[in-house]
């Protein structure tokens, strides 16, 4: 058997990780004018061979076809777009761990499974971006844009790896500002406009001119994903730049994100000025009642409150006994009234509520936002280190709308998104503490009362995942291919990403797409997640951990409290 590899046979990932594994490297010529004939003969999926340039004798086309691209690759540094600066574009090779940013918080390695070209550079003064691209035999035709949370300042390295594994040229930004500069809102006042609004749109026309450029066509789709903060930025993008992307998938993505981020920093206050009244076991206690006393209202006692609106639990019921020893599972009055005060809608100072409180069974976040500080210090106060001192709900809410305009992702007219074609998956879980579900609900009927049942029935869906706290995470089963979180299977019934595909190239929209639950890498239960208003209903026979077990239907829902 000879020992030479077959050199015409092999297309695709195969290629590519073929002549990965044969170790050699690959010369990368930089002259820009044979950079443009090279993918020129990429681009038709061509490989240079004997009349190729000198060092191609000793390659073989997988080789080649690598050269061409990571030429085309290197020859993006040349490319003139007005107001982008590309700072490099290089090939990153295979690796078992590669980390794309050993300085940025978090920084963790991630797995390269075949050579992508890397780009990098800044869109304005400061928008940061980073385009992935795959070379030119393994892209699907497709961009991926991606959302990152919080208050951003950093790139999503979880969804670029993911999109590249697939073959999308995939996108992301920092919007606008690092996230080590904790003072950023101070920074010029496009840094907010970039932050609420532009960043992303900026990021979407950037990323298509850059891969046309490369791969010599346009894209036939673009999509975008985020979660969170990431979430939100997906629903500016189709509100209010309707023509960047032809799909959508906005997770946890807090509508009124002004409103959630007064809530966010009157929590903190309230807990500020109770310091160690509750730990987080009491605030455990809390949602173990709640569940213990809702589980089964949903007919499967799994330790998840399927619908929380069903529930009525009163934390009362925690109250400790008069006499009851130090330590005990129960709660003294003051605790009881900070859950009751944190638990019930916030109210204005007309006493008009806000919003409708944090539903049962949903634990309180003990983590710390940056948010939401430094919208009511920086972007509102100018002042660096604000304490908290003077806010006041009414009128911090009213400020926020006045120094951010474009923060909330509310506008229930989607329309020009509609007559384009577009489709939106937003999805949402029902355990989340910093986004309530019950927002994301509310917007999802505005958007079906302003288009219209069927229009709206042909544009958009929402899945409330039961037991999944913000984005992922929760006891409920939470990897269904949102952002951030691939799915144990890459098909439309298990991952959004994929049903999001399937619903713009094949007209296939999705009702239902089973979440996993995973332990030590292990599927340990699945359930499925229907198209809202329908949900999860147990067939009453069955293993309740299959997904096989359950039926979406509409039926049994509670109105709105
Ligand atoms: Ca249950």
């Amino acid at each position: 058997m000879s020992r030479s590899e077959p050199r015409t046979s092999h297309a695709g990932a195969e290629m590519w990780s073929r002549s990965f594994a044969d170790g050699r490297a690959r010369p990368r010529p930089r002259s820009g004018v044979r950079g443009r004939l090279l993918l020129g003969a990429a681009m038709a999926g061509l490989a240079l061979s004997a009349r190729g340039p000198a060092w191609s004798a000793s390659l073989s086309p997988a080789n080649d076809a690598g050269a061409l691209a990571a030429s085309a690759c290197n020859g993006l540094m040349g490319f003139k777009l007005e107001d982008v600066r590309v700072s490099s574009a290089a090939v990153v090779e295979p690796s078992a761990a590669w980390t794309p940013d050993p300085n940025a918080p978090g920084a963790r390695p991630i797995a390269v499974g075949a050579p992508f070209c890397r780009v990098q550079g800044v869109i304005g003064r400061e928008i940061g971006f980073e385009l992935w691209l795959p070379e030119p035999t393994r892209w699907n035709g497709r961009l991926l844009g991606a959302g990152v949370g919080g208050d951003a300042g950093a790139f999503n390295f979880s969804d670029l790896p993911r999109g590249v594994a697939q073959g999308y040229a995939a996108a992301t930004t920092d919007t606008g500002h690092k996230a080590a500069d904790r003072t950023w809102m101070l920074g010029p006042p496009e840094r907010l406009t970039n932050f609420e609004l532009l960043a992303h749109h900026r990021l979407a026309v950037t990323a298509k001119l850059l891969l046309a450029r490369y791969y010599g066509r346009n894209a036939d789709h673009a999509y975008f994903i985020g979660c969170s903060g990431g979430g939100r930025q997906a629903l500016k993008e189709l509100q209010r730049f309707p023509a960047d992307y032809d799909g959508v998938i906005a997770g946890a993505p807090g509508p009124d994100t002004p409103e959630m981020t007064t809530r966010r920093m009157w929590e903190l206050i309230q807990r500020e000025q109770h310091p160690n009244l509750l730990s987080p076991a009491d605030w455990a206690l809390v949602v173990e009642a709640a569940v213990r006393a809702c589980d089964e209202l949903d007919g499967v006692r799994d330790g998840v409150i399927a619908d929380p609106r069903m529930c009525r639990f009163d934390p009362a019921s925690l109250a400790c006994p008069p006499g009851a020893a130090p330590g005990a599972r129960c709660l003294t009055p003051d605790q009881l009234a900070l859950v009751k005060t944190i638990y019930a809608p916030l109210r204005g100072d007309d006493g008009r509520k806000l919003d409708d409180g944090v539903l049962p069974g949903v634990l309180i976040d003990s983590g710390h936002s940056r948010l939401a500080p430094a919208t009511f210090g920086q972007a509102i106060r100018k002042q660096a280190d604000w304490d908290g001192e003077g806010f006041d709900v009414s009128r911090d809410l009213a400020a926020i709308d006045r120094v951010m305009p474009e923060l909330r992702a509310d506008d229930a007219d989607i329309s020009a998104f509609a007559k384009r074609g577009g489709k939106v998956i937003v999805y949402e879980g029902w355990n989340d503490p910093a986004v309530a579900a019950r927002m994301v609900i509310a917007y999802y009927n505005q958007v079906v009362a302003k288009l219209g049942p069927l229009e709206a029935g042909r544009m958009i869906r929402l899945f409330m995942a039961p037991g999944v706290e913000h984005c992922v995470g929760g006891p409920g089963p939470d990897q269904f291919g949102g952002a951030g979180a691939a799915a144990p299977s890459l098909d439309a019934g298990h991952d959004l990403l994929s049903a999001l595909d399937a619903w713009v190239r094949e007209a296939r929209a999705p009702e239902r797409v089973v979440a996993s639950k995973l332990s030590h890498g292990e599927v340990v239960e699945t359930r499925p997640l229907c198209a809202y208003p329908a949900a999860a209903h147990y067939d009453g026979h069955g293993d309740t951990n299959s997904a096989a077990s359950f039926s979406c239907r509409a039926e049994g829902i509670s109105p709105e409290p």
